[in-house]
């Protein structure tokens, strides 16, 4: 019996890719192939975050590249590829670039790693993780976004902060597109079982003020990632978006049946046929195990297809401009 550590590719050795990697190596995931195409570049930071080892105490073999072949045989490839947001700028104006990026990388990882589960965090989100599933003519259940993960931690976090109480003990989760539509659901946020709003009425002993602060948490998780963007002048969050990924290959190389939200396929869940967006799913070893639908009140459903069309407009964009 042959046994090997698994192999973790990342294409796109950037801000996310460099901390990528370095979790990968803190938790001894696998050994991780850093692609890039700038020369050099993955090379140094592989062998930067590999000469830590002895301090760290981790045992993963580490390299940088420049050539596709080097991910033969991955069994995960998380995909950053492609421009950040710049300040000022949407989400939407990177759809032509990184769509060119994304095909020519699915191209790539459909040849070499065909095998492979792949995670897609370039944005526009919703609609790289369509146009990769589309080139790489993978499984739905193989190929999913990171976006949800990451806008459900930040709603904790605002709320763990609000509440001063463990961000650990706080449960909340984002659904929808990865923009500003996305839909933080409020109802369903408790503190180990407790509803949040419950606790914000006790606070405040007013219920209008409770929904005040509420709606602020809500629109602040909404503009987060322009929150960060605003203050670092240069480039996107990096270190949270990161281990947001991280969370999701581990429950998938450990098979751990982790209930997540992702940018999956819906066909029919929801009410959605065909379009990627964000829901909560099992994710293990196959993948996207399964898509765990929950009850919407009305407001809610109005919110999420509010979300769903924006996702359909930028793959109406796509298929203009001829990706789809
Ligand atoms: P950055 O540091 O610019 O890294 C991107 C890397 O992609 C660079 O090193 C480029 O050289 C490389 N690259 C460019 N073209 C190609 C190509 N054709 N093939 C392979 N590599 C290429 O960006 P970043 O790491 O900060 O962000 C990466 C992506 O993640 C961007 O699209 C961001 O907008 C996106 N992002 C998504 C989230 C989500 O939660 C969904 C959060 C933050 C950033």
């Amino acid at each position: 019996m042959e046994f090997k550590r698994p192999k973790i590719a990342l294409i796109g050795g950037g801000q996310i890719g460099g901390v990528l990697s370095q979790l990968c190596a803190l938790r001894e995931l696998g050994d991780v192939v850093m692609f890039d195409i700038v020369e050099d570049m993955p090379q140094g930071k592989q062998l930067d975050i590999a000469e830590a080892s002895r301090v760290d105490g981790f045992d993963v073999e580490l390299k940088g590249t420049n050539d596709y072949a080097d991910i033969e045989g991955a069994d995960i490839c998380i995909v950053t590829a492609g421009l950040p947001r710049k300040p000022g700028m949407s989400r939407d104006d990177l759809l032509t670039t990184n769509s060119n990026i994304i095909k020519d990388v699915g191209e790539n990882i459909k040849k070499y790693a065909p095998n492979s589960h792949v995670i897609v965090i370039s944005n526009p989100l919703d609609a790289m993780v369509t146009l990769m599933q589309k080139t790489t003519g993978f499984a739905p259940e193989k190929v999913y976004g990171q976006a949800g993960v990451l806008d459900s931690s930040r709603f904790a976090t605002f709320i763990a902060w609000e509440l001063g109480v463990a961000v650990k003990d706080v449960n909340a989760m984002v659904l929808g597109g990865h923009g500003d539509t996305m839909v933080p659901l409020v109802r369903y946020a408790n503190v180990n079982g407790v509803p949040v709003m419950e606790q914000l009425v006790r606070k405040y002993g007013d219920e209008a003020k409770a929904k005040e602060v509420m709606d602020a948490m809500v629109e602040r998780t909404k503009k987060a990632g322009g929150e960060v963007v605003a203050l670092l002048k240069k480039g996107s969050a990096f270190y949270s978006p990161a281990s947001s990924a991280i969370q999701m290959a581990e429950a998938v190389l450990k098979d751990e049946k982790r209930v997540l939200p992702v940018c999956a396929l819906l066909q029919g869940e929801f009410g959605v046929e065909n379009y990627y967006v964000g829901v909560p799913v099992v994710l293990g070893k196959d993948g996207i195990e399964k898509i765990v639908e929950l009850e919407l009140n009305d407001e809610e459903q109005g919110m999420f297809d509010h979300s769903v069309n924006a996702v359909k407009g930028l793959i109406e964009d796509m298929g203009r401009l001829g990706f789809m």
